[in-house]
């Protein structure tokens, strides 16, 4: 339970006791300091230092020589530094939900959520940890044997987002670190708190379980240039970004021009359908959740809403009163839904896309300004709009939900794969033909397809990413692990004899 109760304290005190309590080093750098700033009120909270490109190779270069000693622990030893981190995670969760809803503005619960997300995942990576299963396969070469073996990668860099300022670090480190390998993590420049909270809760672990090496999982605040540097290390095999499809359209092809590995996750334009036997209270709740929820800013936010024509009149109002009536606010208040966007480029993409909205014969319901201390609040927008035009098909990351009639469900198949990304999708139907074709190779083209509950909010268990411009990637369960490891295919003989395979011969 969240122990906090009233916003009481300024932010800034608030922010400062969480550091202080949870041990957090702010630690060094001589790049140039960067403020931290709270979206709930806009005000600085703190200063912290960067790093330089320099000193971002130096640390990558120990995180190699941190990788050549962790690589020969053994896999379920490596699982017990992830079983600690779960463990300190647990015990901190109050004080780190608290600090992403202070630098990130999520409300209580979603904070809570997301490091719930965290020890959700170090659970999933300890029992992995004794399953980095690889296959025996059958040869066609008489006493022989053929299997594979799965090795650690390397250094792991991952880049993360302001939206999900730790969670995402953390389905990428516990897998890496059980996987064997090391990790170097640039997060956002607007959530260095939660990524130096984070680190905190890492380095206790790791003196708790003793002998990790040093630079096992290092943290690196910078800019661009930092990033950059982590892309362009030729120590760093797979680099895991989450973050904007601008952004991975640069990353990834320096990656490719040097053979590493991409885990890509990108923008996504998450649609729903709302089919004609579909719960309506049900489909209420999960489209308000998917498309208000953390202000819009999830990349699995639910942008698009094709409404089947017969229930559009019986639904559209409901939707329209929950829209009116969402409470949006300080996060910090226990009834509030809604909390701050990130900044003020953040209202003004926004505005710009309303007004494009608009332009193109959208009726527009909500989206204005709403006044909470000094910080960026918004009433989320309801645009309705007569066709799929280009503002509808570009994500933007606030909370605007376009809705548009539809007729026939493969028409509607058809406008929710229009989009160019490829992330998260959802029908509502009571109808099971509708739902097996939506989740069929016919239907939708997302990377996640959901029935009766709305494209946002995915656990951690099933493969995390999308399709298209979202980038390919795939992070969290299944068997996402494989990404951090490379693969040997090993063929053994044990006979005395060498045939060879294909039955071809060279006898010398
Ligand atoms: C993101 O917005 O970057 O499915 C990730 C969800 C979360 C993850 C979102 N588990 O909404």
């Amino acid at each position: 339970m969240n122990a906090y109760v009233t916003p009481a304290a300024s932010v800034k005190d608030e922010v400062s006791a969480i550091l202080s309590r949870l041990g957090v080093n702010r630690g060094q750098g001589s790049g140039p300091p960067l403020t931290a700033r709270s979206p709930i009120t806009g005000e600085a909270v703190a200063e912290v230092p960067t790093v330089s490109v320099d000193e971002a190779k130096a640390a990558i270069d120990r995180a190699h020589e941190a990788f050549l000693l962790w690589r020969k622990v053994p896999a379920p030893r490596r699982g017990e530094l992830v079983r600690l981190l779960g463990e300190e995670l647990r015990a901190a969760k109050t004080d780190l939900a608290r600090l992403v809803t202070l630098e990130a503005g999520k409300i209580v619960s979603e904070g809570a959520g997301e490091v719930q997300e965290m020890i959700d995942i170090c659970d999933f990576a300890v029992g992995l940890s004794r399953q980095l299963y690889g296959l025996t396969i059958a040869t066609e070469r008489a006493e022989h044997r053929m299997m594979e073996t799965w090795h650690p990668l390397g250094v792991v860099g991952v880049i993360s987002a302001f939206n999900f300022p730790v969670a995402v670090w953390s389905w990428n480190a516990a897998l890496a670190l059980v996987c064997g390998d090391s990790v170097v993590w640039k997060p956002s420049e607007k959530t260095p708190l939660t990524a130096l909270a984070t680190q905190a809760l890492f380095e206790r672990a790791a003196e708790r379980f003793g002998g990790v090496p040093a630079g096992l999982s290092t943290l690196l605040l910078g800019g661009r240039e930092v990033g950059e540097a982590l892309v362009d290390h030729a120590r760093v095999p797979l680099v895991s970004a989450t973050g904007s499809t601008a952004m991975g359209r640069q990353v990834g092809p320096k990656l490719a021009a040097r053979f590493a590995r991409s885990l890509l996750e990108l923008g996504g334009n998450n649609a729903a359908i709302v089919a004609p036997t579909a719960d309506l209270d049900l489909t209420l709740r999960g489209v308000a959740f998917s498309a208000m929820g953390t202000a819009g800013q999830r990349c699995t936010t639910l942008r698009r809403l094709f409404v089947h024509d017969s229930l559009y009149d019986a639904f559209l109002p409901r939707l329209k009163a929950a829209y009116a009536s969402v409470r949006v606010g300080d996060p910090r208040e226990t009834d509030t839904l809604v909390g701050p966007l990130i900044d003020p480029a953040s209202k003004r993409a926004m505005d710009k896309a309303l007004d494009e909205a608009r332009a193109d014969g959208g009726t527009v319901h909500g989206g204005e300004a709403v006044t909470v201390d000094s910080g960026v609040y918004v009433r989320p927008a309801l645009a309705e709009m007569p066709t799929q035009s280009p503002v509808v098909l570009r994500e933007t990351f606030a909370p605007i939900l376009y809705v548009i009639r539809y007729t026939d469900l493969d028409e509607a198949i058809a406008l929710q794969n229009a989009a160019p990304q490829g992330l998260s999708s959802a029908i509502f139907t009571n109808d099971l033909r509708e739902a097996e074709r939506f989740t069929s190779a016919e239907g939708s083209d997302c990377g996640i397809a959901n029935v009766n509950l709305g494209p946002s909010g995915a656990e951690i268990g099933g493969a995390f990413g999308g399709e298209k411009e979202t980038g390919g990637g795939r992070e969290s369960g299944s068997d996402a692990w494989k990404t951090y490891m490379r693969r040997a295919t090993n063929a053994v003989n044990y006979g005395r004899t060498l045939p060879l395979a294909q039955g071809v011969r060279f006898d010398v």
